[in-house]
């Protein structure tokens, strides 16, 4: 794009905008979510945003991201550079009004579709509002130029500092620590996001370098020269699939292109993830209606027409054809609307027919040359069909059995008094006897207690209809009130907090990990509300004189002896929550003012998903890999 053109995009919109970043500072929470961990990623994607902006648009092919030991990051790319020239109306360069700028909406990138990421759209302005210093370095036309800024205002001219034949563009920031309250990057959620972006972007390479620590600088090279189709093996690495081609489908028109690839697994869980524009689009939209739409309809017509369906037979549903389906759906357009409660649903109407016509013309067609691979996918649909009638009568057992119990409610719940549910949560406790201490320390008022015996069903390797019929996940569903899946309703819950209380010992992880799995392919709604919640039972119990202390893991209790050199501490440990009295058990973990809860979030599907195949799946070696790597690593459910 020329500069004069740059001029012009800025021309109408500018004189209300000019003194933009000082919004930003005063309410950073609107531009990047939060001054907590999210919003400090959050800088990161959105100055990655502009770099896979250029790669979109067919000028770069590689990006570097450095977290440094100083908490600053380093953004580089290959592409064409920031323009440098003066625009005359500003009598700035193009480059401190990029800065500097704080502008809305669709960007000026020119070829391609003119697209562009960024959730907020708000641009590397913003990164330099909260950074306490940025540092830009263009090559272009010849030249190596800089500038520097504090606090998103300029504190030096853009110079021209060298000479090169490269372009590209490096941008180095430090976040604001009187903005955010925490500074430090996490390595995996950086490193998921960069692999995600290469997955959606073929052929751009990024390299993720973390120097934070000198003596382990670590470094990890992201490439998939086959886009999502890599992603979609990824996906289903650690499952047994039952297709020899994993399916890629692609479609371009005018102002928009879709791609799509898929792969079915012997699993029962589908995981379609769906993006616009390199947005995780985690509420759908009409890209995924029209996916959905033109399977169903795809497949029950190569069913019919090879003579799998017969005439007297009725169609296969959608949730049929998408039993065990990994997809990933991916559209790069013009101008998306981002709509719903986190505005990551797709709301842009034509898109539907756009991604549908062009799924039932290009699936079609890898059926007919791939006979093998199809009449898999057909057998799978068709016994999940049968399934499915199995699970419908087992689903009706269970509410003919609620109507003819005078409560429906289970029998082992201890219900809390109040009938607010906003009041209200339920402790989800291993094993009867720890249930039994559970309900003698509880609050009866607003606190209840589900006494789960054993470990739950791993809905990972069971079906619906096995599911259903385990009393123990019956119960658990009527006492949420919520039902599951497509009759799920967060208006029904009877409790806004589900607090899953298990042991310190692996046997607890495991059945934490058990319900963790249900709440995520059952409910998870009721994980994105936010309502499911982990609680920390402490480890030990130090008694120093008369002093009662109790610590949450081995670091703490070494930290509390240290601290109280001299006196003798006598060390008890706690092997299970039965081993605590009831008094215990309220002071350190149900007592809402002194208890320690984590909430359980998803923030990315596709980690967690990862998480829950390897730990519940049937892939033995990389269960081993993964609990051995994250053994120590409590915080693994803080996804
Ligand atoms: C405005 C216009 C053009 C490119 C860019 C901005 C641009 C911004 C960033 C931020 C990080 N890397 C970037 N690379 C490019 C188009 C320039 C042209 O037409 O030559």
């Amino acid at each position: 794009m020329e500069e004069k053109d740059l001029e012009e995009a800025y021309d109408a919109k500018s004189i209300t905008v000019l003194d933009g970043l000082e919004a930003v500072r005063k309410r950073p929470g609107m531009y990047v979510g939060s001054t907590g961990t999210r919003g400090l990623h959050h800088l990161v994607y959105e100055a990655v945003d502009n770099s896979i902006d250029e790669a979109m648009a067919g000028y770069c092919k590689h990006i570097f991201v450095t977290l440094e030991e100083d908490g600053s990051v380093a953004v580089i790319d290959d592409g064409r550079g920031i323009p440098v020239g003066e625009i005359p109306r500003f009598k700035k360069s193009a480059l401190e009004i990029v800065l500097t700028m704080l502008h809305a909406g669709g960007k000026f990138g020119s070829g391609g579709y003119k697209v562009s990421g960024g959730l907020h759209g708000v641009g590397i302005s913003v990164v330099n509002a909260l950074s306490e210093w940025l540092e830009v370095e263009v090559g272009r036309e010849g030249g190596v130029f800089s500038q520097r800024f504090e606090r998103g205002k300029a504190v030096s001219k853009l110079e021209k500092v060298g000479d090169t034949n490269k372009t590209g563009t490096i941008i180095r920031f430090k976040p604001d620590p009187k903005i955010f309250e925490e500074l430090e990057f996490k390595h995996d959620t950086i490193s998921q996001r960069l692999r995600e972006m290469a997955y959606l972007n073929a052929g751009l390479e990024i390299i993720l370098e973390d120097k934070r620590d000198p003596n382990e600088p670590r470094k990890e090279t992201f490439l998939y020269k086959g886009g999502i189709s890599d992603f979609v093996q990824f996906l289903n690495s650690s499952k047994e699939t039952i297709q020899k081609r994993i399916i890629f489908v692609k479609g371009a028109r005018e102002d928009a292109e879709v791609e799509v690839s898929m792969q079915y697994n012997t699993g029962f869980i589908d995981n379609i993830f769906t993006f616009t524009n390199n947005i995780n689009t985690h509420e759908g939209g009409t890209h995924l209606i029209g996916f959905k739409a033109a399977l169903t309809r795809t497949i029950n017509d190569y069913a019919r027409t090879h003579g799998h369906l017969k005439d007297k037979d009725g169609s296969l549903t959608g949730e049929d054809v998408r039993e065990g389906l990994t997809a990933v759906v991916s559209v790069k357009m013009q101008e998306p609307q981002f709509e719903g409660q986190t505005k990551t649903r797709l709301g842009n109407p034509d898109i539907k027919g756009f991604v549908e016509s062009t799924v039932n013309a290009r699936l079609a067609e890898f059926l007919e040359e791939n006979p093998g691979d199809a009449k898999n996918i057909v057998n799978k649909a068709l016994t999940a069909g049968r399934a499915r009638s199995a699970a419908r009568q087992a689903r009706e057992l269970v509410r003919r059995q609620s109507i003819l119990e005078s409560s429906s409610l289970p029998g082992k719940l201890a219900d809390c008094s109040i009938k607010d549910p906003s009041l209200c949560e339920i402790y989800l406790v291993e094993g009867d006897s720890a249930g039994g201490s559970a309900k003698q320390a509880r609050d009866r008022s607003f606190q209840a207690i589900l006494p789960l015996r054993g470990k739950i069903l791993n809905v990972e390797k069971a079906g619906p209809s096995r599911v259903f019929s385990s009393l123990e996940i019956q119960a658990l569903i009527t006492a949420l009130g919520t039902n599951v899946r497509d009759d799920f309703d967060i208006e029904k819950a009877r409790y806004h907090r589900a607090i899953i209380m298990t042991d310190a010992d692996v046997d607890g992880a495991h059945i934490r990990t058990l319900l963790l799995t249900f709440f995520y392919r059952y409910m998870p709604e009721l994980i994105e509300e936010g309502y499911v919640y982990v609680a920390q039972p402490p480890l030990y119990r130090l008694t120093i004189g008369k002093k009662h202390i109790y610590a949450y893991d081995d670091t703490e209790m070494d930290r509390v002896i240290k601290e109280n050199d001299g006196k003798k501490a006598q060390v008890q440990r706690f092997k299970g929550l039965g081993e605590m009295n009831p008094e215990q058990l309220w002071e350190t973990t149900m007592d809402p003012a002194r208890r320690n809860l984590l909430q359980v979030n998803i923030d990315d599907a596709v980690s967690a998903d990862m998480m829950f195949n390897t730990l519940m799946g049937n892939d033995v070696e990389s269960r081993r890999t993964f609990i051995q790597e994250h053994a120590s690593d409590v915080r693994f459910l803080d996804i």
